[in-house]
C-alpha cells in the first residue's frame, strides 16, 4: 500500500486528495488535511475519482468508426496517421478555417491542453476556436482584457479577509467556486459571519449559499444589469464615492455618474423585483463595510447583458476603493503567471480583430461563441467548416440548441474526439483518441493559481500506473502536432521540433516557468523552481492575496480606463431595457447545478448517481397552483427553439414566475456508451435553449432567463 497526494482537478476547487493506492487500485481517497487551501475538505466528486479509473465505460485505445456505423479497434500509430492525414486533406481542399476546435471545459484543468492546444491550433492556421468559456465566462475575459489589458487577468474576492461579500448570480457552495479557487467555501463563508462579516446573495432561487447568507434577494433573471446599475447610481446619488488608491489609475469615472443618471431604484424596481429602498440599501450597506467585495458568475454572466453587467461588478468594486485591496476586489500572484506567460505567447490578447463568417460576431481573447458553431458547420459558402476536433468536450448537451449542435456535428466531412467516453457528441467522431485519466499522468495546475483567493503552488506527481499501450493528453497532442507541421516544415523538421519538445514539457518547460514568475528569481534566494515545489508533496502555501496594482496591469500607460468605449457604446440597450417591459407570459427558466454533477460527464460514476430524479422542473407552489401543475407530474417546457418534457417540482426556493432545470442529462441519444448515465431520467434543457440569445459584446450565451411556457403534458396531446 502506498499513499499519495495530489489534488482533485474535476473543479476549480483544486482541493488536496490523500489518496491510498494497492497493486495499482484506488483503495480510498480522502481530504488531505495538510493541504494548505482545503485543510482536509473534498466533495462527493473526488472520491468518485476512483470510479473514473475503473469505469469499464471509458475508452483506453483509438476506435475508429466503420462504414455501418460501429465502432472498431485501431493502433494508435494508425489513428494518430488516420487522424492528421484526414485534416491535412480537409485543409488542403478547403483551406485552413475549414477545421474547427471545439474546446471542453476539462482542458482548463490539464497543463497539456491548456499549453499545446495552442501550439496545435497554430500548425493548423484555423481562426475556428469555439470553447465551453462563451457558454459561460466570456464576458469575464473580455472585461479583464479592455479593464486590465490580459483576459486572463481575473480578479478574486479576498473571501478570507473581507467583511462584506455581496454574491450576484453564483451558488459556491454546490459549484464549489468559479473564477474563484477556494476550497471549502461553506468554511469560508461560516468564518465570514463569524467574525462578523455579512453575506448577501442576490439569485432567483434561494440557494444553498443562500441558505448560509445573512440575506438573500430574489432578482428578476436577466435584470442584474438593472440593479447593478442602480447601485452605481446610488453611490453617486449619495455621494458614497470613495475610489481609494485606485484613484490614481483609473480614468473615466465622471462618464460614468452621466450613464447611470436615469437608473435611479425607482426605475428599476419593477423589472428587477426588488424595491428601491432595498436596493439603496443594500448600496449604503456595500460602501460602509470596512472592506467588501461584489463577486459575480454564471447568473451574470449568461444573460444578454452579461458584459454590461459584469463591467458594472467592476464599476461598483472600483468605485468604493476595493481593487486590489485587502479584503477587497484582488489578484492573486500565480507561481506560474498564466496571464503574462499565455498574453506573450499566444493570440489570446485582443478583441474584435475578425469576425465569425456567418453571423459577423466579434472574436473574444482568438475565440468565436460556440453558438454559432452549429451555423458555421451548416451554412454553405467559402470558409464553412468541414472538420472538427471536438476537445474533452460535449457540445451537444451543452450548447445552446443542442439538437442543431447534434445535426451539424453530423454533417462533418471527419471529426476526431479527443475524450475517454462515447458521448453524446463524439459519437460523431470518426475517430476516438481516449487520453488516460488523471491519476494516471503527473499534473501541474498552469490555470487556477491565477484565480485563488490565498496564493499557493502545488506539483501532483503521478499515482497509477496507466494500462499498456495509452497516450497521455500530453502524447496525443503532441503526436497530432509534429504530424500536421511535416506539411508545411516538412517531416525532418517537424520531427525535431517533436524530439526538442518531448525533452522540455512538463518538467523543464514549467520549471522555467516557475523561474521567470512572480516568485521565481525576482524573489532572491527564495525563488520557486519545480524541484523546491516537489519537496513539499502537500503543497506550498505563497500567503494571502497581495497588493499588485498598478505594476500588474498589461494597459498602455498601466492605467484602468474604466468608461470603455466597448462597453459605452453598448450602453443604449440597457437604457432601451427602462422602457420596454416583459411580454409577462410565460416562465423564465434558469439553470442549477448539482454538487454530485459536473456539467454532462460524471453522470456515469455509480457512487453519484442514485436516489431519485435530479433533473426535475422547480416551480413555485403559487405558480403551479394557478397552473393546475401537482408535484411530480409531467409537463412540457417549449421555448421558440422546441420543446421538452420534465417533471415537476413545487418549490418555494424559486421566485413566482420563475422556473429551473439543471443542465447536462439527456442520456437517451442513440449511440453514446455510458451505460449508468443512460439509466437517469431527465432530458437536456439545452434542447430548449436558443442561439439567439446572447450577449452581443462577448458573444457569450444567453442560457438564464429563457422565456418558456410550461404545459401538461396531456393539453400537448390534446387531452
Ligand atoms: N443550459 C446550460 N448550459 C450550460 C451551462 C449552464 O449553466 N446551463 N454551463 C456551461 C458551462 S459553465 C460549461 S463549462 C459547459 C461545459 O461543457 P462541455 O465542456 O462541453 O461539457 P462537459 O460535460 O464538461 O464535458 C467534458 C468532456 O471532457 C471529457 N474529459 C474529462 N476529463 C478529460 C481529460 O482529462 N482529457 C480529455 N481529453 N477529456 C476529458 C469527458 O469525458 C467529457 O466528455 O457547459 C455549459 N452549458
Ligand atoms: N457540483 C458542480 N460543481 C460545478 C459544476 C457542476 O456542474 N456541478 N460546474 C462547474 C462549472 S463548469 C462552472 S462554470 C461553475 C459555475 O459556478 P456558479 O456560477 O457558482 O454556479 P451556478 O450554480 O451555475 O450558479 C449560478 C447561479 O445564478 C443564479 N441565476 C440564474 N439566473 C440569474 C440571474 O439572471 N441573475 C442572478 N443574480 N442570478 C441568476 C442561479 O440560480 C444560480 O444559483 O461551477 C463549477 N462547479
Ligand atoms: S470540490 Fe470536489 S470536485 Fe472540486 S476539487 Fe474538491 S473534491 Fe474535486
Ligand atoms: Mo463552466
Amino acid at each position: 500500500m502506498s499513499v499519495h497526494y495530489r489534488s482533485c482537478n474535476l473543479c476549480e476547487a483544486s482541493c488536496g486528495l490523500q489518496i491510498t493506492v494497492e497493486d495499482n487500485h484506488i483503495v480510498d481517497i480522502r481530504g488531505d488535511a495538510d493541504d494548505p487551501m482545503s485543510q482536509g475538505y473534498l466533495c462527493p466528486k473526488g472520491v468518485a475519482l476512483a470510479d473514473l479509473h475503473s469505469d469499464p465505460d471509458r475508452l483506453r485505445h483509438p476506435l475508429r468508426k466503420r462504414d455501418d456505423g460501429g465502432w472498431e479497434p485501431i493502433s494508435w500509430d494508425a489513428a494518430l496517421d488516420l487522424v492528421a492525414e484526414r485534416l491535412l486533406d480537409v485543409r488542403r481542399r478547403h483551406g485552413d478555417d475549414a477545421i474547427g476546435m471545439y474546446l471542453g471545459n476539462p482542458i482548463t484543468h490539464g497543463w497539456a491542453p491548456v499549453t499545446l492546444i495552442p501550439l496545435l491550433l497554430k500548425a493548423l492556421g484555423t481562426r475556428q476556436r469555439y470553447s465551453a468559456a462563451s457558454v459561460d465566462q466570456q464576458p469575464e475575459h473580455l472585461l479583464s482584457y479592455l479593464l486590465f489589458g490580459s483576459p486572463l487577468l481575473l480578479p478574486v474576492p479576498d473571501i478570507d479577509r473581507t467583511d462584506h461579500l455581496l454574491v450576484i448570480g453564483a451558488n459556491p457552495v454546490v459549484s464549489n467556486g468559479s473564477i474563484m479557487t477556494a476550497p471549502d467555501i461553506r468554511r469560508r463563508l461560516r468564518s465570514l459571519r463569524d467574525r462578523g462579516g455579512r453575506l448577501v446573495v442576490i439569485d432567483p432561487r434561494q440557494t444553498e449559499t443562500a441558505a448560509l447568507a445573512d440575506e438573500h434577494v430574489f432578482i428578476t433573471p436577466g435584470t442584474d444589469v438593472l440593479l447593478l446599475a442602480a447601485m452605481v447610481h446610488t453611490l453617486f446619488a449619495e455621494d458614497l464615492v470613495s475610489m481609494g488608491s485606485a484613484v490614481d489609475y483609473v480614468d473615466g469615472v465622471d462618464a460614468i455618474e452621466d450613464m447611470v443618471t436615469a437608473f435611479s431604484p425607482e426605475a428599476v424596481a419593477q423589472r428587477t423585483g426588488i424595491d428601491a429602498q432595498t436596493i439603496r440599501r443594500l448600496t449604503r450597506e456595500f460602501a460602509a463595510a470596512p472592506t467588501a467585495a461584489a463577486y459575480a458568475r454564471l447568473g451574470v454572466c449568461q444573460s444578454e447583458f452579461g458584459t454590461t453587467a459584469f463591467w458594472l461588478v467592476h464599476v461598483l468594486n472600483i468605485l468604493t476603493g476595493r481593487l486590489d485591496s485587502e479584503g477587497g476586489w484582488m489578484f492573486a500572484l500565480p507561481a506560474f503567471d498564466l496571464p503574462v506567460i499565455g498574453a506573450k505567447t499566444t493570440d489570446l490578447i485582443g478583441y474584435d480583430r475578425w469576425r465569425s463568417r456567418v453571423r459577423g460576431i466579434p472574436e473574444v481573447a482568438a475565440e468565436f461563441p460556440s453558438i454559432t458553431l452549429a451555423d458555421e458547420i451548416l451554412t454553405p459558402g467559402e470558409g464553412q467548416l468541414r472538420a472538427m476536433i471536438l476537445y474533452a468536450g460535449n457540445p451537444v448537451l451543452t450548447v445552446p440548441d443542442g439538437r442543431r449542435m447534434d445535426a451539424a456535428l453530423d454533417d462533418l466531412e471527419f471529426c476526431v474526439a479527443v475524450d475517454f467516453y462515447l458521448n453524446e457528441s463524439t459519437r460523431h467522431a470518426d475517430v476516438i483518441l481516449p487520453p488516460t485519466a488523471v491519476l494516471e499522468r503527473e499534473e501541474f495546475d498552469v490555470v487556477f493559481g491565477a484565480v485563488s483567493v490565498h496564493n499557493h503552488v502545488r506539483y501532483g506527481e503521478q499515482v497509477l500506473q496507466p494500462d499498456d499501450d495509452t497516450r497521455s493528453d500530453a502524447d496525443i497532442l503532441l503526436e497530432l502536432l509534429w504530424r500536421i507541421e511535416a506539411e508545411r516544415a516538412g517531416t525532418r523538421r517537424a520531427r525535431l521540433a517533436h524530439r526538442l519538445r518531448r525533452a522540455f514539457f512538463p518538467r523543464r518547460f514549467i520549471d522555467a516557468a516557475l523561474r521567470i514568475g512572480p516568485w521565481g528569481v525576482r524573489k532572491g534566494r527564495r525563488a520557486l523552481s519545480l524541484a523546491k515545489i516537489r519537496e513539499h508533496e502537500h503543497g506550498l502555501d505563497l500567503g494571502p492575496l497581495e497588493r499588485v496594482l498598478p505594476k500588474r496591469l498589461m494597459t498602455d500607460g498601466k492605467r484602468i480606463r474604466l468608461d470603455h468605449p466597448v462597453v459605452t457604446e453598448d450602453w443604449p440597450r440597457v437604457g432601451q431595457m427602462l422602457t420596454t417591459g416583459t411580454s409577462g407570459k410565460g416562465f423564465l427558466l434558469i439553470g442549477r447545478r448539482h454538487l454530485r454533477s459536473n456539467n454532462s460527464w460524471m453522470h456515469n460514476f455509480d457512487r453519484l448517481i442514485g436516489g431519485s430524479n435530479r433533473c426535475t422542473l422547480l416551480m413555485h407552489p403559487t405558480d403551479a397552483q394557478q397552473q393546475g401543475h401537482s408535484n411530480g407530474g409531467h409537463v412540457t417546457v417549449a421555448s421558440r427553439v422546441g420543446s421538452i418534457e420534465a417533471q415537476v417540482e413545487i418549490s418555494e426556493v424559486v421566485m413566482p414566475g420563475v422556473v429551473c432545470l439543471p443542465h447536462g442529462w439527456g442520456h437517451s441519444r442513440e449511440g453514446s456508451r455510458w451505460r449508468t448515465a443512460e439509466s437517469t431520467q431527465g432530458m437536456s434543457v439545452n434542447d430548449i435553449t436558443d442561439t439567439a440569445r446572447f450577449d452581443p459584446l462577448s458573444g457569450n450565451a444567453a442560457v438564464t432567463g429563457l422565456p418558456v411556457s410550461v404545459k401538461a403534458r396531456w393539453s400537448r396531446r390534446g387531452g
